[in-house]
């Protein structure tokens, strides 16, 4: 008869990493442009925009959203490129999440 283990075994699958996508306050990019961008790259709606926009200008960062590293990479290379497009300063980085 086989043996049930009670124990949980270890699995050898890895759960992917999941990367933090943050913007960075600056003293140069308008407040406008930055609801732009979460409205736009972050699916936020205008309100949440807002509201995610002042606690960067008041915290100097904020997540906006969390994703596979693929996808955050992805996020901060069109958010740096359409702000350099429209001579905003906005930053923007990955953080990974500790699990
Ligand atoms: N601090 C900027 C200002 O006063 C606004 C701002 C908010 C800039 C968020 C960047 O990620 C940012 N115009």
């Amino acid at each position: 008869m086989s043996e049930i283990s009670l124990t949980k075994s270890k699995s050898k699958v890895k759960k992917p990493n999941k990367f933090q996508v943050i913007l960075l306050n600056d003293d140069y990019t308008t407040m406008e442009f930055v609801v732009v961008v979460l409205i736009k790259f972050f699916s936020k709606s205008e309100a949440a925009a807002n509201a995610l926009m002042l606690k960067i200008h008041t915290e100097g960062e904020a997540v906006c959203g969390v994703y596979s590293h693929d996808v955050a990479q992805t996020k901060v290379t069109q958010v740096i490129e359409f702000s350099r497009k429209n001579e905003q300063p906005l930053m923007c980085i990955i953080r990974e999440l500790s699990d």
